[in-house]
């Protein structure tokens, strides 16, 4: 295909911010006194801050109202933002800088699509803003993820048509949103896990432009 934009996936695919999101949901999961593991936090990825929140209250066995459900999201944001207002360059994901670097030096253009309200500040951070000739993110969408509404907005922002972009991602839920919205979609991860894909690999490290016009 001749490819017109890429658009990535952020938490898995460009950073590891899931580990934040995991030690501000178990201090918060502690403080409740449910016991949540690491391997609970795979079910958190690439959910909404909200989900996110209702799946942890499910494992607990835990009953609260709409508006402490609010409270406690807060919380956990607060302490979430504390960590990622730290982050630094050094720990965007290998390969992930360079190919963007790469697709953008060959005129394609860069979204991103993500479920994170957070995303401005990691791309900041990390000093990734500049690769990204548009940012959609979940202060842009009322429809999560497996929805592709997050990719098609993604799409008419680079003014691409879906069937010329590429999606990157690390969720089911994202790969089944890319390809809803009538995408190719490149899956970050282990291909036994995301076998939806039209590709897999383990990393963008692994990508080239090759492998993205082959599909
Ligand atoms: P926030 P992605 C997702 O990012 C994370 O994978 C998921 O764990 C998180 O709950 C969600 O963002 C919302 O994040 O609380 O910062 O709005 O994979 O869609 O880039
Ligand atoms: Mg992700």
């Amino acid at each position: 295909m001749n490819v017109k934009a890429c658009i990535f996936d952020l938490d898995g695919v460009i950073v590891d911010t899931a580990v934040y999101h995991f030690k501000s949901w178990k201090r918060l999961a502690d403080e409740l006194g449910i016991n949540f593991t690491e391997h609970d936090n795979e079910r958190l990825k690439g959910v909404s801050r909200m989900r996110s929140l209702e799946i942890i209250l499910e494992i607990g066995n835990v009953t609260k109202t709409e508006a402490e459900q609010q409270e406690l999201a807060a919380r956990k944001n607060t302490w979430y933002t504390e960590m990622i207002s730290k982050m630094k360059p050094e720990e965007v994901l290998p390969g992930a800088r360079e190919f963007l670097e790469l697709v953008r030096n060959a005129g394609i253009k860069t979204a991103l699509g993500s479920a994170s309200k957070n995303s401005g500040i990691i791309l900041e951070k990390t000093n990734l803003t500049k690769y990204f000739d548009v940012i959609i993110d979940g202060n842009h969408v009322t429809k999560a993820k497996p929805d592709p509404e997050v990719f098609l907005k993604g799409a008419e922002a680079v003014q691409a048509q879906p069937t010329d972009c590429v999606v990157f991602e690390d969720a089911i839920a994202g790969i089944e949103a890319g390809l809803a919205g009538g995408m190719k979609v490149v899956g970050i991860g282990k291909p036994e896990i995301l076998n939806k894909a039209n590709l897999v690999v383990s990393g963008l490290d692994k990508m080239d432009l090759n492998k993205l016009n082959t599909l």
